[in-house]
C-alpha cells in the first residue's frame, strides 16, 4: 500500500483534530510539522511520532518537498496565501483551511498560482460533509417535497467560541469569514449558485473587532429564495452549536434539519421523523462532534482526488464561488445594496 506523506503548517487548536482525522485514513502519514513557536510543533510531533519540526516554512519545504504529496495549511487566514505560494513553487499539492484568504483577489491569485505551478489546490471545507447535511441533500434529491421555493440555513449560537479560538476576536471580518464561509458553502451545495445577495451585519459583543451577526438573503439562479443567518450573539433556550439548522420548503412539503440531527419531513400526508447522527470517533470533542466527524469525510474526499480516484468537491476553484459570496456579503452590508453576480 502506498503511503501518502504530508507536512502540517500550523500546530494550533485545530491541527490536533485535523491530524486525528487523517489518522482515520490508513494510507496517509505526517512527516514534518511547522509552527512559528517551535515548542507547540514539538509537543504535537511527539504525539504523532513525527521526526521533523521547523519554525521556518522554507526550511521545511526545502528539506522535504521531494517526498511530500501535500501540505496541510492550518494556520491563521493571513498566512494562507503566502504558504500556498511557497508550497506551489516547490511543486507540492496544497490543502488549506477555510476561509481561503481575506479577499477575493488574493483567493483568485492562490487558485491561479497553483494552476500555473501544476499542483492540486483544495480547501478543507468540512461543513458540507456533515452527516445530517449529506442526509438532507439525499432526501431533497428524492424529490419528496417537490420544487423548492424557499430555504433557511441558520447557524445562530451563544457558544463561547473565543475561549478556544481567541484570535477570532481580533478579526476585522469575523462571522462571515469564520461561519459564513461554511454556511454559504452549504447553501451552494444544497441549492446551487446565487444570482444576487443582500446582507445586514451587526456587532453585539463589544469585546470583539468584527461583526458577530450577519443575515444574508440570496436569490439562487434556480429561483429559490435562501435566507442564511449566522450569529454568535444568540441566547437560545436550546443551544445549537455547532449545528447548522436548515429548513427547506417545496410545493409538496417541508424538510427541517433540527437540533440533535433530527430531520422532519412534512407533507400533506403528515410528518415523518428520521435522524442522521455523525459517526463518532474517540478523539472528538463532544462539543464539536458533528464538525470533528466531518473532518474525516472531507479529508477522505481530498485524498481520493490526490490519489487520482475521484474529483474532490472542495477544490480551490469551487471554493472561489463561496469566497465570492463571503466578500459580496461584506460589500452589500457596507454599501447597503443588492449585489448581482
Ligand atoms: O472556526 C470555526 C469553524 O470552522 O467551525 C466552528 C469554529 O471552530 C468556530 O466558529
Amino acid at each position: 500500500m502506498r503511503i501518502y506523506k504530508f507536512a502540517v503548517l500550523g500546530t494550533g487548536f485545530w491541527s490536533g483534530y485535523q491530524l486525528a482525522g487523517w489518522n482515520e485514513l490508513k494510507n496517509v502519514k505526517p512527516i514534518a510539522f511547522y509552527n512559528r513557536s517551535l515548542d507547540k510543533a514539538k509537543a504535537l510531533a511527539l504525539k504523532h511520532d513525527v521526526e521533523f519540526v521547523y519554525d521556518n516554512v522554507d526550511e521545511l519545504l526545502d528539506q522535504h518537498a521531494a517526498e511530500l504529496d501535500f501540505v496541510d495549511i492550518i494556520t491563521d487566514v493571513n498566512t494562507h496565501a503566502i504558504f500556498t505560494k511557497k508550497a506551489a513553487a516547490r511543486g507540492v499539492n496544497v490543502i488549506c483551511q477555510k476561509p481561503m484568504s481575506p479577499s477575493w483577489e488574493t483567493s483568485l491569485a492562490m487558485v491561479e498560482t497553483c494552476k500555473a505551478a501544476n499542483v492540486q489546490f483544495y480547501i478543507h471545507e468540512n461543513f458540507r460533509f456533515q452527516a445530517p447535511v449529506r442526509k438532507l441533500k439525499e432526501i431533497l434529491e428524492y424529490g419528496i417535497i417537490g420544487k423548492i421555493f424557499k430555504a433557511n440555513v441558520a447557524f445562530c449560537s451563544g457558544f463561547p467560541v473565543f475561549d478556544n479560538q481567541p484570535f477570532l476576536k481580533d478579526l476585522e471580518q469575523f462571522i462571515i469569514t469564520d461561519i459564513g464561509s461554511h454556511v454559504l458553502d452549504i447553501s451552494r451545495f444544497l441549492f446551487g449558485e446565487a444570482e444576487s445577495l443582500y446582507c445586514h451585519t451587526a456587532r453585539i459583543n463589544p469585546d470583539i473587532r468584527g461583526e458577530d451577526v450577519a443575515n444574508v438573503l440570496l436569490r439562487m439562479k434556480n429561483g429559490i429564495s435562501c435566507f442564511v443567518e449566522m450569529s454568535y450573539a444568540t441566547i437560545a433556550e436550546q443551544e445549537s452549536f455547532p449545528q447548522t439548522l436548515i429548513s427547506v420548503e417545496g410545493e409538496k412539503g417541508t424538510i427541517q434539519l433540527l437540533h440533535n440531527y433530527m430531520i422532519k419531513i412534512t407533507t400533506r400526508k403528515g410528518t415523518v421523523i428520521t435522524t442522521a447522527d455523525p459517526k463518532p470517533y474517540p478523539w472528538m470533542d463532544p462539543e464539536y462532534a458533528v464538525v470533528h466527524s466531518s473532518i474525516v469525510d472531507c479529508n477522505r474526499n481530498i485524498l481520493d482526488s490526490i490519489m487520482g480516484k475521484k474529483h474532490a468537491e472542495t477544490t480551490g476553484k469551487d471554493n472561489l464561488e463561496t469566497m465570492r459570496l463571503v466578500q459580496a456579503a461584506y460589500q452589500s452590508a457596507r454599501e447597503n445594496k443588492v449585489i448581482h453576480f
